[in-house]
């Protein structure tokens, strides 16, 4: 029989588990800030975002899809030539040209890239042509352009007068060699905003989308590492690394230092501890722990930050740095800007 005192015990147990449970979800619930049950949403990193959620919003807000939001999106710092770090007018590499990576990938897992791609304006476009007109994912430099000429895209001259003079000024005092770490040395290590792949020296725009039939898709486009060796690809065009969305689960995104997030396959490390139950800031700040923890020593230098969006709208993003922001656009708030939690 079950007896009052063995009831109480009971009630005590199950209180005792709860209270247990409780403390342990604690940290799985998102702060009210960060919830975003309405859907659709389009968030996007760094301050620029808020611009290019805009328009993304301008799409989403009548329905459409998530697709065509983000590759619309991203179009609007990739043709901004005041934005010296995506599309026209980004710096270029060593030998001053401007090329490009960018990714997209929609709700059905299909994805398309270009890999350091000259001469286009909206990289992200190709990208999207290579996805749905090729049974290829990823076409990279000669071909890649040859391939956008084709589709009907423009040659164009992206280096833009304030770009030319950036890396001349630069060709001044840098040597014309690959040097580990070459790029600390134009910031200043006392600010650590000015570190690589950080507010100053951001190179990329990651968006995530989830339209009002709950479909989620992204894009990731830039013009890399200011003057990197020519050929150098980041993170940005490879799916998994720059970019990963699954419908099921999420989708995340990421900025900064490309190596080191390819070193960790990132953004899809980020999807899969969602599906694990991770809240999205938790599973960001998890992929940034990785980076931390594999090269203690290159982390205290760089900058890498993810952001993320679960199925439900909720989104969360981690850094190793101060420094990375992030845009969120709903119905509610259309330019909202969030300062990203960072380890240092
Ligand atoms: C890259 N992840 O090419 C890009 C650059 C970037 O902030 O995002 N910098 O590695």
């Amino acid at each position: 029989m079950f007896n009052r005192r063995k009831f109480i015990k009971a009630s005590a147990l199950s209180a005792g588990l709860l209270a247990i449970d409780k403390a342990a979800m604690a940290d799985a619930i998102p702060p009210v800030s960060t919830r975003a049950t309405n859907i659709p949403i389009v968030i996007s990193t760094w301050d620029f975002g808020i611009a290019a959620n805009a328009d993304a919003w301008k799409l989403l807000s009548k329905g459409g899809k998530a697709l065509d939001a983000v590759e619309q999106g991203v179009w609007v710092p990739e043709a901004d030539e005041k934005n010296q770090s995506v599309g026209y007018g980004g710096l270029p590499d060593r030998d001053g040209k401007v090329t490009l990576d960018a990714c997209i990938m929609d709700e059905n897992g299909n994805c398309g890239a270009v890999l350091a791609l000259e001469h286009i304006k909206h990289p992200i476009s190709v990208a999207r042509k290579v996805m749905e007109k090729t049974p290829h994912v990823m076409l990279a430099g000669d071909g890649a352009l040859q391939f956008a000429l084709e589709q009907g895209f423009k040659k164009e001259n992206l280096l833009t007068p304030a770009s030319e003079k950036a890396w001349k000024d630069w060709l001044k005092t840098a040597k014309y060699e690959p040097v580990m770490n070459i790029e600390n040395k134009l910031y200043d290590k006392a600010a650590p905003q000015k570190l690589p792949g950080n507010q100053y020296n951001h190179d990329t725009i990651g968006m995530l989308a989830i339209d009002s039939k709950g479909n989620i898709s992204g894009a990731c486009t830039t013009s890399g590492m200011a003057y990197k060796l020519h050929g150098r690809i980041g993170d940005s065009p490879i799916i998994g690394a720059g970019l990963y969305v699954d419908n099921e689960v999420g989708g995340a995104t990421s900025t900064g230092v490309g190596e080191e997030v390819v070193r960790n396959v990132g953004s899809f490390l980020v999807v899969e501890l969602m599906r694990q139950g991770y809240t999205p800031e938790a599973a960001c700040k998890e992929a940034v722990m990785r980076i931390i923890k594999k090269k203690p020593e290159t982390a205290k230098n760089i900058q890498v930050g993810f952001l993320a969006i679960n199925k439900k709208g909720e989104y969360g993003a981690y850094a190793i740095q101060q420094g990375f922001s992030y845009a969120v656009c709903n119905a509610e708030k259309q330019d909202l800007l969030i300062k990203g939690k960072s380890y240092y």
